[in-house]
């Protein structure tokens, strides 16, 4: 066992990470120190690194409780919810978990795409409420093969989506901060002028301040009345109010959502809706992908422990 001590940020670590983690290192929940400023002043030097993941993150108040802190290692790729600047200024190591979630996202993606134009979840409900019986045949839904799929941000998950989506014969439009050359797609600019392109915009865009709802009215306009948003990314990058009354009104056809504004919590207006679909944050959730993703943290803190460099450190000046 390491003699690091570690502060665990989340509550709710999957079983096997937490297994890992209570198998190598001297680790202290934050829940049970939160409130405890004695422990903080007496232990809160002794903690070298933290573990967190992507959606608590870690704040730059969290990182200054501990002066002793060298390293933050997150169970995720996207860090937008760490403080990235005061872990800079502190000279501290962030770590993500990038690569080994990409197949997973971006099938959970395609999954969402193909039940919210194919209605598979609405025909699920339909048929065991009893309405196959009672009001017959479901009505008809989108075909997908042929479609034109706009995917806005073409990082690591961007690319695996497009993959999956040629292998349904769609047409490749994409956004991103440079045109890429290693890639066949048609790059647009800006969000309007791809989302006028797309029967489908599946966001994989980083979140974070500077990703801030970007997908917004203009671009649900653009979208279209024939038009679906497809949302695997940050809740942060859609605009919610403007995404509840163009489903409302009509303006988009549907939309399909593994990430919100403010999770758990997610608007009633979404809920009540037929034309939406809705997972709990469970893109890169499987369990072989979950074992992968612990398999990285753990293997980054390990090496630091051991005064080796992290395997998947972030890089400060590249944020994508
Ligand atoms: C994780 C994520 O579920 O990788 C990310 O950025 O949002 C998800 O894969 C999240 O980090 C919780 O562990």
């Amino acid at each position: 066992m390491s003699e690091i001590m570690l502060l665990v940020v989340p509550d709710n670590l999957p079983p096997y990470l937490l297994h890992q983690v209570n198998n190598y290192f001297n680790a202290v929940s934050l829940s049970d120190v939160i409130n405890d400023e004695q422990w903080f002043k007496q232990q809160g030097r002794k903690v070298s690194a933290i573990l967190t993941n992507g959606i608590v993150g870690a704040s730059g108040d969290l990182i200054n409780r501990m002066p002793g802190l060298k390293i933050i290692a997150s169970n995720g790729v996207g860090y937008d919810a760490i403080d990235l600047v005061t872990a800079q200024q502190r000279n501290i190591v962030v770590t993500n978990t990038p690569e080994v979630l990409n197949d997973c996202v971006a099938d959970h993606a395609m999954a969402l795409l193909l039940d919210i134009s194919r209605r598979l979840s609405e025909s699920d409900r339909y048929l065991r409420s009893g309405k196959w019986l009672t009001q017959g045949k479901f009505p008809a839904g989108k075909k997908v093969s042929g479609k034109a799929c706009a995917i806005a941000g073409l990082g690591n998950i961007g690319r695996a989506v497009a993959r999956r989506a040629e292998a349904f014969g769609m047409q490749i439009h994409y956004f991103n901060r440079t045109a890429r050359q290693d890639v066949p797609y048609t790059f647009h600019a800006d969000l309007v002028s791809l989302a006028q392109a797309a029967d489908y915009l599946v966001v994989t865009l980083p979140g974070g301040a500077a990703t801030r709802h970007l997908i917004n009215r203009q671009v649900l306009d653009a979208l279209g009345p024939d038009g679906y948003v497809i949302n695997v990314s940050r809740g942060t990058l859609l605009d919610e109010s403007a995404l509840v009354s163009a489903l409302l009104d009509n303006r988009i056809a549907g939309a399909a959502l593994d990430v919100f504004e403010h999770e758990p919590q997610v608007r009633d207006e979404l809920i009540a809706a037929e034309n939406v679909v809705l997972t709990p944050h469970i893109a890169s959730a499987t369990q072989e992908t979950s074992k992968a993703m612990a398999d990285l943290v753990i293997e980054n803190l390990l090496a630091f422990s051991r005064g080796q460099p992290v395997l998947t450190p972030v890089n400060f000046f590249v944020q994508e």
